[in-house]
């Protein structure tokens, strides 16, 4: 495959209500989308980075900086120097390895060429990274909100269209109670877990134990991304299995951490550790190791929606993931929308993501295009 050109898009599109985690509050979704067109077929890809450094050092002004100065240029070089049939997505990580970090914009590099490369040989995300069922359970995460009352008559929304499993954002002042109202009020049949986006610190731990009443799935990243050595000693206090989301951004790390015992449960966003395959190579990692994974979300639009329906159907994502429907963040996808069925989100067949933007909308949406040509 020979690359021709990447548009790079910006969209912005309203959120149903805020989103507030610990890091902030998202009331809009500041989007940029890669189009990789190559000689044969056309890709896409979504960067999932935020507008704000928030939840990593990353923010989508700076990936997309990265992307027009540095890894677009590396790309055309490294195309270049490639030997014919030679370039593909699996070289899309070497060829930008030379660069630190931001690996929010490398893997959606690699998920537009990924996309164009199956598009081109008719094979989809799923079939292509493994994936074993034709349909994924959703999960749905809470945001933080102004009350209990308020919180509740969410999750009862949630509950009754139909989502396996309830995450709510926590944070110092907003944890045991509105946990224990949840348990309280849907029963301990409900799979429930929360997530801290680092706003604890180890001292916290006595406190956080107490959430070991509760029979949570697990306790996402109550700590400091770099404070991994912390999340072991506090799995030492507390019974609820810890899960590292930021602290995981290869399958390196992932290692490091199952090694520590700083991870019980690990979720995998392929924004965070530099895409797909690299999301695929943590899958195998911590199946080794028999750690369960799940599938996180960055508020993506339809098509970073399709692919994480795609990587959940590999057999070790075990829990639920973040995968919820379009409707969840949004009143008009870019894509047709992905809905809940029975719970569930099917999990696309077509070639490539298998989902499509509708030109339109897509229109709509656009705040800034500007087109790369190799
Ligand atoms: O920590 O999982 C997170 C959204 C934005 C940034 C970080 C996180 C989240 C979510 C998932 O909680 C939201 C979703 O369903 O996409
Ligand atoms: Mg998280």
């Amino acid at each position: 495959m020979k690359l021709r050109a990447v548009e790079l898009r910006r969209i912005a599109m309203p959120l149903v209500s805020p989103f507030r985690t610990s890091f902030g509050t998202q009331h809009q979704r500041d989007i940029l989308l890669l189009k990789v067109i190559t000689d044969g077929a056309c890709g896409w890809g979504e960067c999932v980075a935020l507008a704000d450094p928030g939840y990593s050092p990353e923010y989508v002004d700076g990936q997309s900086d990265v992307l027009r100065q540095f890894f677009l240029p590396a790309l055309a070089t490294g195309q270049g120097a490639a030997a014919v049939g030679e370039f593909g997505a699996p070289v899309v990580a070497r060829l930008l390895e030379p660069f630190k970090g931001h690996r929010m914009a490398k893997a959606a590099l690699e998920m537009a060429i990924l996309d164009a490369e199956l598009r081109e040989t008719g094979r989809s995300f799923a079939r292509e990274l493994g994936g074993v069922v034709d349909r994924v359970p959703a999960g749905v995460s809470v945001g933080i909100l102004e009350s209990i009352p308020a919180l509740l008559d969410v999750v009862a929304g949630y509950l009754g269209e139909g989502y396996r499993r309830i995450k709510l954002k926590i944070e110092p002042g907003w944890d045991v109670a509105p946990v224990r109202a949840v348990r309280e009020r849907f029963g301990d049949d409900v799979a429930l877990q929360v997530d801290a986006n680092t706003a604890y610190t180890l001292r916290d731990a006595r406190h956080l134990a107490k959430l070991d009443d509760f029979d949570l799935l697990l306790i996402e990243q109550p700590l400091a991304e770099d404070d991994v050595l912390g999340h072991a000693d506090l799995a030492k206090t507390v019974r609820t299995p810890i899960c590292l989301d930021e602290s995981i951004t290869s399958a390196q790390t992932a290692a490091a951490a199952i090694r520590l015992g700083a991870t019980q449960v690990i979720n995998i966003k392929p924004g965070r550790v530099g895409g797909y395959l690299e999301a695929r190579a943590i899958h195998d990692v911590a199946a080794a190791h028999g750690v369960p994974v799940w599938c996180g979300g960055m508020i993506e639009s339809g098509l970073g929606r399709a692919a994480n329906a795609a990587l959940a159907s590999l057999p070790g994502f075990t829990l639920p993931g973040d995968i919820s429907a379009s409707g969840r963040f949004y009143r008009v996808d870019v894509t047709a929308p992905l809905v809940l069925e029975d719970g569930h989100i099917r999990v696309p067949t077509g070639a490539g993501l298998g989902v499509d933007p509708i030109p339109e909308i897509l229109e709509e949406v656009t705040t800034a295009v500007d087109l790369f040509e190799f």
